[in-house]
């Protein structure tokens, strides 16, 4: 994960070099370097290769999914979103750049990564590239992200069933992880079986990932409240453990590790010890 991480982190610096006009790509670069665990880019590559792909083939989409996700996080940081002071143990990018350009370098990403994939992916057919970006765009846009940033708008302050919080995490968060997933096995050469089941493994671990996110908003929380990560009993923000409990959100949880896991066993249990593993850093992590 280090190693593909530091591949990610530096392929990132290349890609939004500090040009002309400087603001912007300064704003840019300050939230897309500002060391996020680059789980999605990381996935993206790992699953390439359990395709049988050559890691360089998802270098491009790989990009494009961090540079998506930076983007999510400015944009919903914003004053007239959740208007949050700090990302990554910095100031938003607002509070460092202004409203004005926050807004511009999240559109600025955005056009981006869809221009890096086209533009830079390499030895891959441009079918798979087209297909891979067809998947990426139904990913972010209004059946997306940008449908589980609207329905949870308008859910803030109205008491939430679990089926609607299952709809805002699916969208919000596990459409951009099984679009990593997904978009790796594709360019990576995966046939439909295969990246079918990676689709299925992609889509517990993107529920996973929230579960555990809400999780850790309760169990990190102790003694905090108030601070960035005693959200969960700060505010009303429903959550899993909020609606289900702590110890059946915790069960939850298990068993999505468990389901994910599954989907992995029509394929090579060495070749895919990678994506087996990222499910268990993602069930266990701490932050
Ligand atoms: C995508 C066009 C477009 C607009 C954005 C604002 C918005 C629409 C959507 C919000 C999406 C959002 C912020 C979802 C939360 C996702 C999430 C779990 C973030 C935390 O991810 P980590 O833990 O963060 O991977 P790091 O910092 O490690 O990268």
């Amino acid at each position: 994960m280090a190693t593909k991480a530091n591949k990610i982190n530096t392929a990132l610096d290349d890609a939004v070099p500090l040009q002309n006009p400087f603001k912007i790509h300064q704003a840019m670069r300050y939230s897309l370097l500002a060391g996020g665990k680059r789980v999605r880019p990381i996935l993206c590559l790992a699953s390439c290769e359990l395709a049988g792909g050559v890691e360089a083939a998802a270098v491009p989409m790989a990009c494009a999914l961090e540079m998506i996700h930076t983007m999510s996080l400015i944009h919903d940081d914003l004053p007239c979103m959740d208007d949050d002071d700090l990302r990554r143990g910095r100031p938003t990018c607002h509070k460092a750049f202004g409203e004005e350009t926050a807004v511009l370098a999240g559109d600025a990403l955005l056009a981006l990564a869809f221009e890096h994939v086209a533009a830079m992916t390499r030895n891959v057919d441009h079918q798979s590239v087209l297909q891979a970006i067809v998947e990426l765009g139904s990913a972010v846009g209004s059946e997306g992200l940008v449908a589980g940033q609207i329905v949870d708008l308008s859910s803030e302050g109205k008491r939430v069933s679990l089926d609607e919080l299952e709809y805002i995490h699916v969208h919000k968060t596990s459409k951009l992880l099984e679009a990593a997933v997904v978009c790796g096995a594709i360019v990576g050469g995966g046939g439909e079986a295969e990246v079918e089941a990676l689709r299925k493994y992609a889509r517990c671990v993107g529920l996973l990932f929230q579960v555990v996110d809400d999780i850790l908003d309760v169990t990190k929380s102790s003694g905090e409240l108030g601070k960035t990560a005693g959200k969960d009993l700060a505010t009303d923000k429903a959550t899993y453990p909020r609606l289900m409990g702590l110890e059946k959100a915790k069960d939850f949880a298990g068993e999505l590790v468990a389901k994910a896991v599954e989907e992995l066993s029509c394929f090579d249990a060495l070749k895919a010890a990678p994506l087996h593993h990222l499910a268990h850093y993602i069930a266990s992590r701490q932050n």
